[in-house]
């Protein structure tokens, strides 16, 4: 057993190291000059003076006034101290000892920089308290006898139980599900035509990321994969300070106006009475008001579409959502909107399949994010901008400052920037993951916002909901929040405050701290992009949207008109079994009237699944002119067009094993897809040994008990007569074939599994009668490797399934 050793104290007895001679004094009164020279506190007090003298008056106060200087801020004038004396708290800052340190490095902001200070790593070390007390005993609590009654005194046990009993942080009101990892940003080309912000600055820039992914609507402790918006929160730690890009995968959203959200949020949340469902948005309290708020009928068909069901994280798209600004160094600015894509392709799970997989394995994308960094497939997307001018803005058929529309690629191009790798997991969920916080008001020099009402609010929210939910002001503080660029300000206490800063000034202007910190002015600040709003006379105050924000459907119907039948017959399904779940009839057809807007045959298609006798008339509209969209059609919004690389990559594939099979024939295989980066997984009617036919050793790590199909991304059946045979027995091959089947995955199909698989109901051949390219047949592991690669052969999908 490892013992550690007792560190000795190396602390010596406080030295005065103070030069100069020091005698009694007060803090309250006393006169200036006059004292005995070589005093200390007489050098301090001239100094002090020289560096008042040094500001007879506030040199920028004329620049605070007028809208020209507004925009050229000039930085705050400083003087140099003529020594480190006239600027700290207290004379007695030299006696050094190992806890207090010395005096304070000049200039540093020790709170921040490299998680390394922060990390903590037991090996070797004693159990101690929260005090350093060394603990003897960590199995019994003190008692009077061995069977008297505890004792009060017990502080072991009562510091133990009291951190324990406040373990819990209350969890985001939204997006509380999460999971996250550390990666990097890295820039293709300098931006600096558009911008000046420090991550775009030169090719191959670095800049440190941590990512959070999320759902929205359910608990903490919720299921990864429910029917949901997916949040994207990318903290950028920059030379410039932190800047968060925090979007979702989806890239239009509910509302146009933060003074719906906290409706939005209460309407699909559990409903409050009776708490249910959890991470659902199939009950009635969600269909009554996004069917009252059309708005909300072009995000609804994102979310009914298979991107709320994503197959990973890493197979998912992010947006910014809002439309953003990019300034130069001139000031001039453009608008922005932002895309992250996968380069493993925008991939889904299926409907059915997301449901099992609830079951199976809450933690599906979590664990799939943390096993693909683990294994050395690191997620990575491409940053890519549309940017566009407010001209171009202007001319729109529809308002960029509507969070409800998107701006088609046809329209503005992508122009691709920079990539993203995540490369390494946490090291501590809390302490990272869920300490996190993001801030949609964290932007940086070089980016600024529109005038998007609905990011107004968010520019408030989110700084407001860390206070309650880290427990107060001081949260930037936190390890994880903490940037790596230098920070300086009078900000003071508040809960848990952990810098300590030197001296006694906590204002500005000051003359007392030569004038520092002093304000960076225009060059180097941040500036608000002084976008002038052409005002017309009768505008004033008012509580209204622009005219634009008044076309609900146009873009409902783009999305949907882009997609594959396949996607079609997908979206549909999702509201014919959202609005099945609905209670009230009055809803249900309130939503099919409100579909009618969008498209009437999917509404017909909706209202037949829900055995409507009779389709109800369309609800009104808001807007009473037809828009004239700029495109009508746009191939990148459907998944079929987002392959990425297409490969087996980060790919999880069953193949069942069990006595009697070929051993050496599916170590081949396992051993050709780990080489192309899969996860295959020998899994038996139970874990352990296998007795081959051909008695080769192989060691199955998962039972179709423990790990059913679903899990997988392919299913590989193996040879050997014997084995079919006992697995054939188990009832568990049957389910596992049939939802590889029914998911329209890649299956391989031995001669010798044959009549396994069609004893299920597998055919061969597509329903139109030609073949099926996802069921390989033999042992063609090339022609397999690529049909999983494809993800899915929706070719074979029917509906109601056909197995
Ligand atoms: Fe958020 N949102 N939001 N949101 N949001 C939060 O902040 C809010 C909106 C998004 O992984 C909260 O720290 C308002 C749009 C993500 O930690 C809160 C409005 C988009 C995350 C909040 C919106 C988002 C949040 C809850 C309407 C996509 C998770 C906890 C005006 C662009 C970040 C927290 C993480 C989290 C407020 C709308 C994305 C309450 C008021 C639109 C990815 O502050």
């Amino acid at each position: 057993m490892a013992t550690a050793k007792k560190p000795t104290s190396r602390s010596s007895a406080p030295k005065d190291s103070a030069k100069a001679r020091r005698r009694p004094t007060s803090t309250d009164s006393g006169p200036a000059k006059g004292l005995p020279e070589n005093d200390v506190f007489a050098i301090q007090a001239e100094q002090v003076n020289q560096m008042a003298a040094a500001v007879p008056f506030n040199p920028t106060k004329a620049s605070e006034h007028g809208f020209d200087n507004g925009l050229l801020v000039p930085p705050g004038s400083t003087v140099s101290p003529p020594s480190r004396l006239s600027t700290g708290s207290t004379l007695s800052e030299e006696n050094k000892n190992e806890k207090v340190g010395s005096v304070a490095v000049e200039g540093v902001n020790s709170t921040i920089g490299s998680l390394d200070r922060v990390r903590v790593d037991s090996s070797g070390q004693m159990l101690t308290t929260n005090q350093g007390v060394p603990i003897a005993d960590n199995q019994n609590s003190l008692k009077y006898g061995l069977r008297g009654p505890a004792l009060l005194e017990d502080f072991v046990l009562r510091e133990k139980i009291t951190h324990f009993d406040h373990e819990r942080i209350p969890e985001r009101i939204v997006h509380a599900r999460g999971s996250g990892a550390h990666g990097y940003f890295e820039c293709y080309e300098p931006l600096t035509d558009i911008t000046r912000a420090a991550p775009f600055t030169e090719a191959g820039k670095i800049t440190p990321v941590f990512v959070r992914f999320s759902t929205v609507q359910g608990e903490r402790g919720s299921k990864d994969t429910a029917r949901d918006v997916r949040g994207f929160a990318v903290k950028f730690y920059t030379d410039e300070g932190n800047w968060d890009l925090v979007g979702n995968n989806m890239p239009v959203f509910f509302i146009q106006d933060a003074m719906k959200f906290p409706d939005l949020v209460h309407a699909v949340k559990p409903e409050p009475h009776h708490q249910m469902p959890q991470a659902a948005s199939a009950h009635d309290t969600f269909w009554d008001f996004v069917s009252l708020m059309p708005e909300s009928t072009h995000m609804l068909m994102w979310l009914m579409s298979d991107r709320a069901i994503p197959r990973s994280y890493a197979t998912m798209q992010g947006f910014g959502v809002h439309t953003f600004r990019m300034v130069n160094e001139a000031g001039e600015s453009v608008f922005i909107k932002f895309h992250w894509n996968p380069i493993y392709g925008t991939h889904s799970l299926a409907w059915d399949e997301a449901v099992k997989i609830s079951g199976a394995d809450p933690d599906y994308h979590r664990r799939d994010l943390w096993e693909r960094i683990e294994g050395g497939v690191f997620p990575e997307w491409e940053l890519a901008l549309q940017v566009f001018t407010e001209e171009e803005a202007d001319a729109f058929s529809f308002d960029v400052l509507d969070a409800t529309k998107l701006v088609p690629e046809e329209l503005v191009p992508l122009r691709k920037v920079g990539r993203m790798v995540l490369n390494r997991n946490p090291d501590n969920f809390f302490a990272e993951t869920e300490q996190v916080a993001f801030c949609a008001a964290h932007v940086i020099p070089g980016l600024d916002f529109s005038n998007d009402p609905l990011l107004a609010g968010r520019i408030h929210s989110y700084a407001d909901t860390q206070i309650s939910r880290l427990g107060g002001p001081n949260f930037h503080e936190l390890p994880i929040n903490a940037p790596l660029a230098p920070v300086h300000n009078n900000q003071r206490d508040g809960m848990h405050r952990q810098a300590i800063p030197r001296g006694r000034v906590n204002y500005e202007p000051n003359s007392l701290a030569g004038g520092c910190p002093f304000q960076a002015g225009a060059a180097q600040g941040f500036v608000s992009v002084p976008a002038r709003i052409q005002a017309k006379e009768e505008q004033g105050k008012v509580r209204a949207k622009p005219e634009k924000f008044a076309d609900h459907y146009t873009q409902a119907a783009l999305f949907y008109e882009s997609q594959t039948k396949v996607e079609q017959n997908h979206i549909a399904a999702a509201f014919r079994f959202e609005l099945s779940k609905v209670t009230v009839p009055a809803i249900r057809e309130r939503m099919v009237a409100s579909l009618r807007n969008a498209s009437e045959a999917l509404a017909a298609q909706v209202a037949e699944g829900l055995g409507m006798k009779k389709i109800p008339p369309p609800l009104p509209r808001a807007l009473k002119t037809e828009t004239k969209p700029e495109v009508r059609y746009s191939a990148a919004l459907s998944l079929m067009t987002r392959p990425g690389a297409v490969s087996v990559k980060g790919r999880k594939i069953a193949l069942l094993v069990a006595d009697g099979i070929m051993g050496q024939t599916a170590l081949d295989l396992h051993a050709a897809l780990g080489m192309q980066g899969a996860t295959a997984r020998f899994v038996a009617p139970r874990i352990g040994l296998v007795e081959t036919a051909d008695g080769v050793r192989l060691d199955a790590d998962a039972s179709m008990e423990n790990e059913p199909g679903f899990l997988f991304d392919a299913l590989a059946l193996p040879e050997g007569p014997d084995g079919i045979k006992v697995l054939s027995l188990d009832g568990h091959t049957a389910e596992f074939i049939k939802d590889q089947y029914r998911h329209c995955k890649a299956i391989l199909v031995p001669d010798d599994a044959k009549a396994l698989v069609e004893a299920e109901g597998v055919r061969a051949v597509l329903p139109n009668g030609e073949p099926d390219p996802g069921i390989i047949t033999g042992q063609d592991i090339d022609a397999f490797i690529e049909a999983i690669g494809r993800h899915r052969h929706p070719e074979r999908e029917t509906d109601p399934p056909s197995v």
